[in-house]
C-alpha cells in the first residue's frame, strides 16, 4: 500500500487550491467563489469580443447601461444559479433582489462592470463581489460580509478575494486558470499616491478643496483612472495609497454605492491592513438600510484616512 502523498502546495496554487488549503472556507462558499471567478472568465472574453456601445435601457440609479453591463449581469447571475448556493443576490444593473433557491446559504452584491463607460476608452474596468450568509442583506453591515473579492480586466485580468485571512491576488493564466501570484497583501500607514474622485466637490466642500491643496503641496503622486476597482487595486497592489470619492451638491452622500462597491473594498483594505471611513466610522460598521444606499468613501493608509477625516471635519 503506498502512502497517500499529502495535497503537496503547487509552485502556482489555483484559486480553487487556495480557497480549499489556505484560506480553508467552507465548500459551498468555496464552489460560489470558483462560479463566479468562471463568470469572471466569460466577463473577460466578452470585454475583447462584444462591441462597446449603449444597451438602450437605464439601470436603478437611472444610468444609461451599456451593451457589457447587462451581459455581466447576465453572466453572473447565470452562474450564481449554477452554484446552488445562493439563496437572493443585488445587482447593481437590477431594480430588485432576486431570489434563487431559497436552500442557499449565501446572498450576493455585487457591481457586475464597474467603470462599463470606460471601456470604449479602454481603460482597465472591473466586477464587484460581496458575499454575506443567509436571505438577507439589507439590515446588515458590510462587516457582516464573509467574503469579498473583484476582478479587475486591464492588461492583464487580476481576481482578488479575502474570507477573512487575509487578501490574495490570482491571475488569469495562459489555459484559463486563475493562479496565485501575490498573498496576504498589506497596505502601510502612509500614502504617497492619492485617488481623489468626485472632484466637482470641491466646489461644496471647502476642505475637500484644502485637503486637495495639502496633496499638492505635499508632492503626493495623483494616480487616479475613474473605474474604483483599478484605482483601490493600485493601493493594494503598491501597499499604499488612499482613495476618496466624498459629497457635494450633484451626490450628496458621494457617487458610491454601500452595498455595490464602498462595503466590499472597506472588507478587502481592512483585511489588509488599511482603513475606511465615512468620515466619521468604519464603512464597515455602516447599516445597510437600503439597495440603493450611496456613502463617501475615504479608505487606504491608516494614517492618511485619519488625516483626511481631520481635514474634512474642519468646517
Ligand atoms: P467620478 C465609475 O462610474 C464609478 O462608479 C467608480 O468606478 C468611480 O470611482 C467613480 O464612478 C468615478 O466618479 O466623480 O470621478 O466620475
Amino acid at each position: 500500500m503506498t502512502t497517500a502523498e499529502a495535497c503537496v502546495r503547487p509552485d502556482r496554487p489555483s484559486l480553487n487550491f487556495h480557497l480549499q488549503n489556505a484560506a480553508k472556507v467552507p465548500d459551498d462558499l468555496r464552489h460560489l467563489i470558483m462560479d463566479i471567478s468562471k463568470a469572471a472568465k466569460m466577463i473577460h472574453h466578452a470585454i475583447r469580443t462584444t462591441e462597446a456601445g449603449l444597451a438602450g435601457k437605464t439601470n436603478q440609479f437611472g444610468e444609461e447601461q451599456v451593451k457589457l453591463d447587462v451581459l455581466s449581469d447576465e453572466l453572473i447571475h447565470e452562474h450564481l444559479c449554477e452554484s446552488g448556493t445562493v439563496a437572493t443576490f443585488i445587482s447593481e444593473e437590477r431594480k430588485d433582489i432576486i431570489e434563487l433557491d431559497p436552500k442557499g446559504k449565501y446572498s450576493v452584491a455585487f457591481d457586475p462592470l464597474d467603470g462599463s463607460s470606460l471601456v470604449e476608452a479602454n481603460f482597465a474596468i472591473g466586477s464587484i463581489f460581496g458575499i454575506y450568509k443567509g436571505k438577507e442583506i439589507l439590515g446588515k453591515k458590510p462587516a457582516d460580509q464573509v467574503a469579498a473579492l473583484y476582478v479587475l480586466y486591464g492588461p492583464r485580468t487580476v481576481l482578488v478575494y479575502s474570507a477573512g485571512k487575509g487578501v490574495h491576488e490570482f491571475i488569469l493564466d495562459e489555459v484559463g486558470e486563475f493562479v496565485l501570484i501575490r498573498e496576504y497583501l498589506g497596505i502601510g500607514d502612509d500614502a504617497k499616491n492619492y485617488s481623489a474622485g468626485n472632484l466637482r466637490a470641491v466646489n461644496d466642500t471647502p476642505a475637500y478643496r484644502a485637503l486637495l491643496n495639502q496633496w499638492l503641496d505635499e508632492e503626493l503622486t495623483l494616480r487616479y483612472s475613474g473605474c474604483m476597482v483599478a484605482d483601490v487595486h493600485h493601493i493594494l497592489a503598491k501597499g499604499q495609497g488612499i482613495f476618496t470619492n466624498i459629497g457635494g451638491s450633484k451626490y450628496p452622500e458621494g457617487k458610491l454605492r454601500l452595498i455595490f462597491e464602498c462595503g466590499p473594498f472597506a472588507y478587502l483594505i481592512e483585511q489588509a491592513g488599511g482603513a475606511s471611513s465615512d468620515g466619521t466610522r468604519s464603512i464597515l460598521q455602516k447599516k445597510i438600510e437600503k439597495i440603493d444606499q450611496r456613502t463617501p468613501i475615504i479608505v487606504g493608509s491608516k494614517n492618511e484616512v485619519r488625516r483626511v477625516c481631520q481635514v474634512l471635519g474642519k468646517k
